[in-house]
């Protein structure tokens, strides 16, 4: 059972690898982050940092398709390393934050996640930022680039080098997750996420409902027993602020409704692990994306200007009355945001 002052540390995994995309470049990921301050933004959380270094793994061969994958073996081998890392991690009392690297590695990270909650009995939610579905399959994968098919290859379907790395396979439960932010999708992909259950809270859902409707749903039934896990493609985001990445699709969430996600998520308390994938500096502007990642994750380990409505609402919903210019005269923590 991992008790909160444990978790109070994070170790942060350098996985410097573009084995898995399209474009070049994400394996310099890791150390835009550290450049940026992660290390800095997460003890400024109250939090320990462990920065394990850099995992280290094949190089990119930088080759074609074959047998229906691009650098199947490679990306196999990373996500091998990925998994042992991560469960050690986990197995230590702390957070994992991966820093990707491109998505690929999501089958390490999350297989271990599973791995971790199946032997501690505890439920397992993953949430999927992203602009795309992952679920993509050979058989309808358009380019065979293994970043297109972490949620697939954890759901169990892919080839065995990948669906097998936690031990049991399928690793998850199609159920377990939710997709955020999702915008583009493979016509033969669509048909899968929709033959196999997949709660997708796309752009347009986002759009009619609002962030605020879609993330209650998404993180709604969490419990004490639920370990969160969050898995950010840095793509998510709308390339107007986030240019930095290989696969940019326009139409994503804004600066404000990105930093409204990660709030809300802080605000269960549940967050556990984490991975910050397909940042590429190669593409970025002086650091940007890589900047305003980490203020994101600030947010998302519970940086707030106030304390956060939730409390006000469940404050209201026990029956107390609000807040007041009293209590707030009284020593209600001063934490506003640092100028941008
Ligand atoms: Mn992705």
């Amino acid at each position: 059972m991992i008790t909160r002052a444990a978790m109070r540390t994070a170790s942060l995994i350098g996985v410097p690898t573009d084995i898995g995309a399209s474009a070049r470049g994400a394996s310099m990921g890791p150390e835009a982050l550290r450049v940026a301050g992660l290390r800095e933004a997460i003890q400024r959380r109250g939090m320990q940092v462990v920065d394990c270094g850099n995992l280290a793994g094949p190089a990119n061969p930088c080759l074609p398709r074959h047998g229906g994958y691009r650098h199947l073996a490679e990306v196999a081998a990373w996500n091998r390393s990925l998994h042992d890392a991560v469960y050690a991690q986990l197995d230590a009392g702390r957070l994992p934050i991966v820093l990707g690297g491109d998505h690929s590695l999501g089958i390490g990270s999350v297989s271990a996640v599973a791995r971790y909650c199946r032997q501690h009995g505890r439920k397992l939610r993953v949430l999927w930022l992203d602009a795309h579905s992952d679920f993509n399959t050979a058989d309808i994968s358009p380019s065979g680039n293994l970043h297109g098919m972490p949620v697939a290859c954890l759901c169990g379907f892919g080839p065995p080098e990948l669906v097998n790395i936690g031990g049991v396979t399928p690793a998850i439960r199609p159920d377990w997750l939710r997709l955020v932010g999702i915008r583009s999708v493979d016509d033969g992909e669509a048909r899968f996420v929709f033959q196999q259950g997949l709660e997708v809270f796309d752009m347009r859902r986002i759009d009619e409902i609002g962030v605020r409707a879609s993330m209650e749903q998404a993180l709604a039934g969490l419990d004490g027993q639920t370990h969160l896990h969050v898995s950010f493609d840095v793509d998510f985001l709308d390339p107007q602020i986030a240019p930095g990445v290989g696969t940019t699709v326009q139409g994503g969430p804004s600066y404000r409704e990105a930093q409204l996600c990660m709030e809300m998520i802080a605000d269960t308390g549940r967050l556990a692990s984490l991975d910050i994938v397909e940042l590429n500096p190669a593409l970025d502007i002086r650091n940007q994306t890589a900047t305003l990642a980490v203020e994101l994750v600030e947010s998302l380990l519970g940086k707030a200007t106030l304390p956060q409505r939730a409390s006000v609402d469940a404050r209201a919903a026990a029956g107390m009355r609000r807040w007041g210019a009293a209590e707030q005269r009284a020593g209600w923590p001063s934490r506003a945001r640092a100028a941008r």
